[in-house]
């Protein structure tokens, strides 16, 4: 399983999940739903385009989630989640999430390293990026990279 905000799904993302679905039987990607944050797609947005982007993937499942994760690991008897790490900034946060999820409720956490390709590569750096016209379509997958410029057609 590999938990997120997906707001959207990047290459970076894609690489993980399809290095992910390589290791595991069955690979999950869930959408986290944060009532706080405020994001450019909507939760269903979110997860239609990971579907899209992931069919040719037949392990993997789309799912989504508002809450903790460690009750949906629960709910959904999941084990141990994939997350991936592009620097050691990531480290940081991501050692203490894990080290917190799993005292909550024994759930691991795998760390995978970034693909070098896309090291430098956020979603919201994506969005920060193509909201002044800057050329992002090398970083998203294709559908994702068209519904993101409508995105932002229909706000401008
Ligand atoms: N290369 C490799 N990995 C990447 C890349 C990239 N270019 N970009 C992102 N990733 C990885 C991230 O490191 C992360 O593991 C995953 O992909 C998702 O990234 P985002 O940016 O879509 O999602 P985040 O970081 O906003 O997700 C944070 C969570 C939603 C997982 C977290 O806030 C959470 O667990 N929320 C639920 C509430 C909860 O349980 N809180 C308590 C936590 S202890």
């Amino acid at each position: 399983m590999s938990p997120g905000s997906y707001d959207p799904v990047t290459n970076g993302h894609l690489d993980i999940i399809t290095r992910g679905a390589e290791v595991f039987d069955e690979f999950i990607v869930t959408v986290m739903v944060n009532k706080n944050k405020k994001t450019m797609f909507t939760v269903e947005e979110r997860v239609d385009m990971i579907r899209e982007v992931t069919a040719h993937l037949p392990n993997v499942k789309v799912d989504s989630w508002q809450g903790l994760l460690v009750d949906y690991c629960k709910a959904n008897d999941v084990k141990a989640m994939v997350k991936g790490l592009r620097a050691v900034s990531d480290f940081d946060y991501e050692l203490q999430m894990a080290q917190m999820n799993h005292q909550l409720s024994g759930v691991e956490t795998l760390f995978m390293p970034t693909n070098p390709l896309y090291s430098y590569l956020s979603s919201s750096l994506v969005k920060e990026v193509a909201t002044y016209h800057g050329d992002v379509s090398h970083l998203l997958p294709k559908p994702v990279h068209e519904r993101l410029i409508r995105r932002l057609a229909e706000r401008a």
